[in-house]
């Protein structure tokens, strides 16, 4: 809302009232005699419907009869003596106009806030065939509409348009319309028979869109069409689709066998007379699926569809071996593990070769898929473990493990040939001998702990004599090698 100045003087006090009673603007009572302009609003509505301007809140206090008008994207509307006017925008819009009322003598104006939006286009109909001939042109025709759609006052807005045809053989037409042009067609052609479901979209300047489907049946197809022939991996969903020539009735029964245990079942039909098949098989192999439908208890029809169901290796989840570091000659390897086929049906052979050229090898039955097995080697060596799993249809996965195998017995032949060695005195040096005399009894029986006992007692002999009669160098070398085999030791 504002004010027309009528002397500069006045609009100095009036400022001031604005700025300090803006509440009271609209009661006039501030503004003195003043004319008041007041357009209303905001104003919110659809291209192509109609508008009503309301500027009955412009009143003149000393009661002169007003004449109105209206500035509208740049244009002036003379409206008379009347408050009201009826107006339409053709598209969508966002801005203001402005409301200019007078007294004869004085002008006031006031703008509103104005927001059109856009209006989708509607499809009214399609006309073309719905049978057509292979590699024979077919036209197709849709009719539509953008704007106030009522007969009684149709309005078309000022969009352009794009309609695309979908033909659902890969490729597309795409045409493009001026305003007011409410109609398309073109001509296609099509190289395969089959159902095409054509999809048909309108789409006008500002994004409003509008979408149709027509189905068209091509060439003299068969009154069961179960889909094409495939390949699919064992474990994978097998995922295909098919239909009845006749689109329309509702009166059919269908049932598929998937040519497994499972037998004949029931298969829903789409609208349309469409339906999916889906399928996962536990083995490979070829299955031919047959769809099977009746009409009114009736057979109407069957067709069949080939799927090659290809093998898939198995895998590895998780393997491991304990002790996982060393382990000492007669103490057993455990190995475990699981392993994964999508083909749930297979059979499995697990060989385990334990590197020392013994190997172990069972037969893991259908849903097993566990590995296990446990393994003692005679002697000390860095030994490469191999586990093999091959499934009945001749796919194979492999893994390796390294095995340390360390004697203490070994160990303790060393400690002996160090101390024969050492120019010691003879007292000191049976002393040592004598401590360790029974170790590898102790060993070969595996009393680990008194053995670990013994050898520390060992430790403890050295470590007195360390620096008097037994030199620090040497003294240091045999603990060192005890303590290796207590290591050897614990790690079982
Ligand atoms: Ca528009
Ligand atoms: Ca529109
Ligand atoms: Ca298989
Ligand atoms: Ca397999």
């Amino acid at each position: 809302m504002a004010f027309k100045k009528k002397k500069t003087s006045f609009v100095i006090a009036l400022l001031f009232l604005l700025t300090t009673f803006v509440g009271m603007q609209t009661s006039g009572a501030a503004a003195g005699d003043q004319l008041v302009a007041d357009a209303g609003g905001p104003y919110l509505g659809e291209e192509c419907s109609s508008m009503l301007l309301n500027a009955s809140g412009s009143y003149d206090p000393e009661g002169d009869l007003l004449t109105y008008r209206w500035n509208i994207d740049g244009s002036w509307i003379e409206n008379g003596n009347y408050p009201y006017r009826e107006w339409m925008w053709y598209d969508d819009f966002s801005g203001t106009i402005t409301l200019e009322v007078s007294d004869g003598t004085d002008i006031a104006t006031d703008t509103a806030n104005v927001t059109i939006s856009n209006v989708p286009p509607q499809i009214f109909s399609i006309e073309g065939s719905t049978e057509v001939d292979l590699e024979t042109e077919f036209l197709l025709l849709v009719n539509f509409f953008d704007g106030m759609p009522d007969p009684r006052s149709q309005v078309a807005s000022l969009d352009t348009f794009t309609v695309t045809f979908y033909w659902d053989d890969g490729s597309l037409t795409e045409l493009s319309l001026g305003a007011e042009e409410f109609s398309a067609s073109t001509s296609h052609m099509y190289l395969e028979e089959g159902l095409y479901q054509i999809i048909i979209a309108v789409v006008d300047g500002d994004g409003g869109e509008a979408v149709a489907e027509w189905d068209v049946v091509v060439g003299e197809i068969a009154s069961v069409e179960a889909g094409p022939d495939g390949f699919v991996n064992e474990g994978s969903l097998f995922l295909s689709q098919g239909f009845l020539a006749d689109t329309g009735s509702q009166s059919y029964t269908a049932f598929v066998d998937y040519y497994d245990d499972a037998g004949s079942l029931p298969l829903l039909l789409n609208p349309g007379n469409t339906f999916d098949l889906s399928h996962t098989y536990g083995d490979d192999g070829v299955y031919t699926i047959l769809v099977t439908v009746f009409n009114d208890g009736m057979e109407y029809g069957e067709d069949t569809a080939v799927v090659t169901v290809l093998n898939v290796p198995p895998a590895f989840e998780s393997l491991t071996i304990s002790p996982t570091d060393s382990v000492q000659p007669g103490v057993p390897v455990e190995l475990n593990g699981v392993f994964s086929d999508p083909g749930v049906l297979d059979l499995h052979t697990v060989t385990i070769d334990w590197g020392d050229g013994s190997s172990t090898s069972y037969a893991a039955e259908a849903g097993i898929t566990s590995i296990s097995g446990s393994h003692s080697y005679e002697n000390a060596g860095d030994y490469q473990l191999v586990v093999s799993i091959a499934d009945d249809d001749g796919d194979t996965c492999q893994a390796s493990m390294p095995v340390v195998v360390k004697n203490p017995s070994t160990s303790m032949d060393a400690i002996k040939e160090i101390i024969a060695s050492l120019k010691i005195p003879k007292g000191l040096k049976n002393n040592l001998l004598l401590i360790l005399e029974k170790v590898p009894s102790m060993i070969k029986h595996h009393r680990i702990q008194a053995t670990i006992h013994q050898l520390q007692a060992f430790i403890h002999y050295v470590e007195a004599h360390y620096g008097k009669h037994l030199p620090r160098d040497q003294a240091r070398e045999l603990i060192q090698a005890a303590r290796l085999v207590i290591d050897t030791l614990r790690t079982r």
